[in-house]
């Protein structure tokens, strides 16, 4: 099932699980797989619509433990059904990133991950590349519990956000956060 879709990932099975509705949530997207990456988390993504390729949904979240994914993380914009639909299909955590989307910019995204009804939870985050980067960051401190490596990666990640923090605020432009 496991695709090539990163140039860089730590080598290994895949833990972590990225899964996207489409080709057009990967320039999002892309911040989980790069923090993962950083924090040397092995991990696949794959595109997987739970209302365009039901087929493979179905697939995947249903093998996903078998194959020893600890963790899915599902993205979606509009009527983002594919986390819940996923969360139905595994016991595996399932943390949501609702999308941003044209009509109603990521609300509705977000609005259908976190509403899910009692019995079937989504992990949901952020709406864009805050929630994408703290998926990461969520996954990682679920896996620290039981991998030392992965606390001490999320430990030295959080140390050089510290340290990259500046006190005094500069009037040079800086990069999108
Ligand atoms: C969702 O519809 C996808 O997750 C994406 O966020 C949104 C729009 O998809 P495209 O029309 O750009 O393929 O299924």
């Amino acid at each position: 099932m496991a695709k090539k879709t990163t140039k860089r990932r730590p080598p290994g099975k895949p833990v972590v699980g990225i899964i996207m509705g489409s080709q057009s949530d990967w320039p999002v997207m892309r911040h989980t797989a790069e923090t993962l990456e950083a924090l040397g988390i092995a991990h696949e993504a794959l595109i997987i619509s739970a209302h365009r390729t039901p087929k493979r949904l179905d697939t995947y979240a249903s093998e996903a433990q078998g194959r020893g994914l600890k963790i899915i993380v599902a993205a979606a914009g509009g009527a983002a059904h594919l986390a819940g639909v996923t969360a139905a299909l595994t016991q595996l955590p399932v943390l949501g990133v609702p999308m941003h989307s044209a009509s109603l910019g990521g609300l509705d995204s977000l609005l259908s991950m976190v509403q899910m009804p009692a019995g079937v939870p989504v992990g949901t985050l952020a709406i864009g590349r805050a929630g994408a980067v703290n998926a990461a960051l969520f996954a990682a401190a679920i896996l620290g519990l039981s991998d030392k490596k992965v606390a001490a990666a999320l430990t030295r990640w959080r140390e050089r956000q510290t340290a990259n923090a500046p006190l005094v605020p500069s009037d040079e432009p800086q990069p999108a956060r």
